[in-house]
């Protein structure tokens, strides 16, 4: 059981897609464990963007993910990273396969309108950064919603 953060980015917001992405992750089977709003500022973004530091896009990006309130969420599953990134398409949408969040809803790499973390580590670096000091809930003891005790 893997976890990875996702990110609703600001196009997406703006584009009020929210839904439509979290639907999409739900339905592949993965389970939110950690959903927030925020607004990320500059410093939570070059921390987030660190690897990026001195690359020609940074600034554009440290601009773009700072733009408006954004969805920051952990899901949970099977090779959860993997998956997560399946459903949302290659990094340039104009490369992702028909079907995905980013070939769906995009065209432009700086507007690609979600993130999902690139492997296991990365992922709990980066749920560090978003629910810092934040215990996240368990899915372990299921519960039928139609049961009512
Ligand atoms: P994120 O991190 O946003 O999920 O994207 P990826 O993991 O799929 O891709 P990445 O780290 O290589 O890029 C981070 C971020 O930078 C933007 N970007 C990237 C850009 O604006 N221009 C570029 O040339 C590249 C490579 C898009 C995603």
């Amino acid at each position: 059981m893997e976890r990875t953060l996702v990110l609703v980015k600001p196009d997406a917001m703006q584009r009020s897609l929210a839904g439509e992405i979290l639907g999409r992750l739900e339905r592949r089977g993965l389970r939110m464990v950690g959903l927030r709003l925020l607004k990320v500022d500059k410093a939570m973004a070059r921390t987030h963007y660190a690897e990026h530091v001195g690359k020609p896009f940074f600034n554009g990006l440290v601009n773009y993910i700072t733009a408006c309130p954004i969805i920051a969420a952990v899901f949970e599953g099977t090779n959860a990273v993997a998956a997560a990134r399946q459903v949302m398409g290659s990094t340039r949408p104009t490369e992702a396969a028909p079907g995905t969040i980013r070939a769906d809803f995009g065209l432009e790499v700086g507007r690609n309108l979600v993130h999902g973390s690139d492997s296991v580590a990365s992922a709990k670096r980066e749920i560090g950064i978003f629910f810092a000091g934040q215990r996240l809930p368990s899915w372990d003891r299921e519960v039928d919603p139609w049961v009512f005790e």
